[in-house]
């Protein structure tokens, strides 16, 4: 059926065919330009045919398609990012500071491959930026995502497809149908500079460093945004092994590459410990030149076989490790010390510096940690001090220079009385921290406690900052976390440099964050040690919030991870007449979480804890181990007091020997079958 009159035909024909060849061409050039580093026309012969593209697509609507290059922005403004599931988690690396730590990992690589020779590794630089996830089904970007927690991160594909260095469609041929990168999106130091200067002059927020840009320019809900900032990207390998891809970490980087995909430049081949360690040095060195931030190099094992065998703990690939360059030290000088109060009460030393550049930014704030520490360091008010500041931790003093003369400096006590409640200070004995004994009538306490429920990873009440939550409390229209869930409109509005759109996406985001998870919301309490992955062991363990309230010191030490010492603070918690009040009030307020099925602690193995030794004949150990996993099985590496039963195949050794020696029940290979089928 014509869709043109005859005689457009023609014509219509013929702009297809030049609207395809000239984003062919473009592609190349591209190609050319991001991942060659080398093009081979000028910019302004690019730009025409780009303009060219752009003319011809206005004239023939119908042809543009969403992979051209001229659509990397075109979406418009999102309210909220989609989740994302991670189908493979997201993990991050371990770190290395020492050349000893990387002569350890070498060695458990080699001992945990069997291996006496020296392995072949990949080293890259590592890149300071956001991590990201971008999915290609057949050669063309369908997704892209944020790591968040690792296992749920944030849709940004309107986002990524904005990144020049991105491509939207697979060059060549070869690619699986589906495949999964990942990556570093960053700023180029240049790039960085030019930003903070436009902001400088419209008189608009500065960031930090290129790498807080980077991660600030992703997460814009507006791609529009995104698209004027100045990023870059580098692909650092696939989500998951395909015997679909080379073999070799070095191959999938030159398969990347072929595909359009930009890899590092810096990418290298060490044969064994001391070349990597001579890559280190030589980066190190070249470190100041490149033209974007690194804060130290990543070492891989090149054979991918090799890293299948390794594998991952707790989402952390055993197979590489990020070497870290030393944290930057300055000279200043401690002018005053303040004690901050931290949710759980804990006062903070803070020094007051005069203030120092560090990698561009203004250091005037130093953590001291603890009276131990200052007694320690023998830190006054008025010492020469080295301060420290490593990526985004807290600057923290280092030591004293050169003591000063007594006279000139003054001792740093502990006060009697919390600078801002004015309640009695206790120290535990044996404890380095000395906490506000006020609880929640301490404001600060109170403003810590609503901050840290509100933060990301907790309830994740977007637009929420600190300073708002500071005048919230200052105010009294805040007193506990419940109260936020009754704030009204005008009573944000009201608030000191709130504009009436922030104090409705406010509204919004306290709306949005009803819908969460019983891990968020547990970790959202702020029970003292239960931090994200103990809420998560809670929620999978007991499913629901009641079956908690009830919950005994006893039983909670059944969940894995958890001691005496965090079944205490838990059990103190949920007694609490005052936080049940508040927990009460919270789901009252419409806070819900979808249902956990719970399965682990209800199989016929639960809270058993096994170790494996020696060789089975009738089932490989990973079997063995998946087998009583399944029946809901804890399997240890080593053997303890805690253990209940060890499974010892042939030519078992020293756990054998522990287990005897402690009375465990031992099973040979014939029971462990018996046991198995009972169980089932
Ligand atoms: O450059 C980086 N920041 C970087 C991060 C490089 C890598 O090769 C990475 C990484 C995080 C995880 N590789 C993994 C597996």
């Amino acid at each position: 059926m014509p869709i043109f009159p005859d005689k457009k035909k023609k014509e219509v024909m013929h702009a297809h065919e030049q609207i395809e060849r000239l984003r062919e061409e473009i592609n190349e050039h591209n190609y050319h330009y991001h991942v060659l580093d080398n093009p081979i026309i000028s910019d302004a012969e690019y730009d025409q045919k780009l303009q060219l593209l752009k003319e011809l697509e206005k004239q023939f609507p119908l042809f543009v398609t969403s992979d051209s290059p001229t659509q990397r922005v075109g979406a418009n403004p999102l309210k909220e990012f989609q989740q994302v599931q991670h189908e493979i988690p997201m993990g991050s690396l371990d770190n290395a500071f020492t050349e000893n730590d990387i002569i350890a990992f070498d060695q458990r690589v080699r001992s945990r491959l069997n291996l006496q020779d020296e392995i072949v590794y990949m080293c890259e630089p590592k890149m300071d930026g956001v991590a990201v996830s971008i999915r290609y089904e057949k050669g063309r970007l369908i997704r892209a995502a944020t790591r968040g927690d690792g296992e749920t991160g944030e849709d940004i594909t309107q986002n990524i497809r904005t990144i020049k260095t991105v491509p939207l469609r697979l060059r060549g041929k070869g690619y699986p149908s589906i495949l999964e990168v990942r990556g570093e999106v960053y700023m180029s130091k240049k790039g960085f500079d030019l930003l903070n200067k436009k902001a400088e002059e419209k008189g608009e927020k500065i960031f930090i460093n290129p790498r807080n840009a980077a991660a600030g320019s992703v997460r814009q809900l507006d791609p529009k945004i995104t698209g004027s900032r100045p990023l870059s990207i580098c692909f650092y390998g696939v989500a998951s092994p395909s015997p679909d891809l080379p073999f070799t970490h070095s191959g999938i980087l030159t398969v990347f590459k072929k595909w359009g995909l930009p890899v590092n430049a810096y990418e290298q081949e060490a044969k064994g410990v001391a070349a990597c360690l001579a890559y280190y040095n030589a980066m190190k060195k070249k470190r100041n030149n490149l033209p974007y931030e690194i804060d130290g190099i990543v070492l891989k094992v090149n054979s991918i076989e090799n890293q299948t065998q390794l594998g991952f703990i707790s989402k952390r690939p055993r197979w590489a490790i990020a070497y870290k360059f030393p944290a930057e030290e300055v000279m200043t000088t401690i002018e005053a010390v303040e004690f901050q109060v931290g949710r759980t009460g804990a006062l903070t030393p803070v020094a007051r510096l005069r203030p120092v550049f560090v990698h561009g930014v203004t250091i005037s704030n130093a953590t001291l940690h603890n009276m131990d520490e200052i007694h320690r360091k023998k830190i006054h008010v008025g010492d020469k001090v080295i301060v420290r500041r490593a990526g985004d931790v807290i600057p923290e003093v280092v030591r004293v220079v050169a003591h000063e003369e007594p006279s000139s400096v003054k001792a740093i006590s502990l006060p009697l009385y919390c600078p801002v409640c004015h309640s009695k200070i206790e120290q535990v004995e044996d404890e380095a921290v000395a906490r506000c004994s006020g609880g929640l009538f301490c404001p600060a306490q109170r403003k810590e406690a609503i901050k840290h429920f509100s933060s990301r990873r907790a309830m994740d009440i977007e637009g929420l900052g600190d300073k708002i939550i500071d005048q919230l409390v200052d105010t009294a229209l805040v007193n506990s976390v419940a109260d936020l869930y009754s704030l009204q409109f005008e009573q944000l509005a009201n608030l000191e440099r709130l504009a009436e759109k922030s104090a409705q996406n406010i509204l919004d985001a306290l709306q949005k964050s009803k819908k969460t998870t019983l891990a968020r919301f547990l970790f959202s309490l702020g029970i003292r040690e239960v931090g994200e992955a103990t809420a998560k062991q809670l929620a999978n363990y007991f499913g629901e919030l009641s079956a908690l309230f009830s919950a005994t010191e006893e039983s909670l030490q059944k969940v894995p991870d958890i001691g005496p010492v965090v079944a205490g603070h838990i059990a103190a918690f949920f007694s609490e007449k005052h936080n049940r009040k508040i927990i009460d009030e919270l789901i009252a307020a419409g806070i819900y979480w979808p249902k956990i099925m719970v399965t682990s602690h209800n199989l016929p193995l639960s809270g058993k804890i096994i170790v494996l030794t020696g060789t089975l004949q009738r089932m490989s150990r990973e079997e063995a181990k998946e087998k009583l996993e399944n029946l809901g099985a804890k399997i240890a590496g080593s053997v303890s007091r805690k253990t209940n039963y060890v499974i010892a195949g042939e030519d078992a050794g020293s756990k054998l020997e522990k287990a005897k020696e402690l009375g465990i029940e031992i099973l040979n290979e014939e029971q462990f079958l018996k046991f198995l089928t009972s169980a089932t």
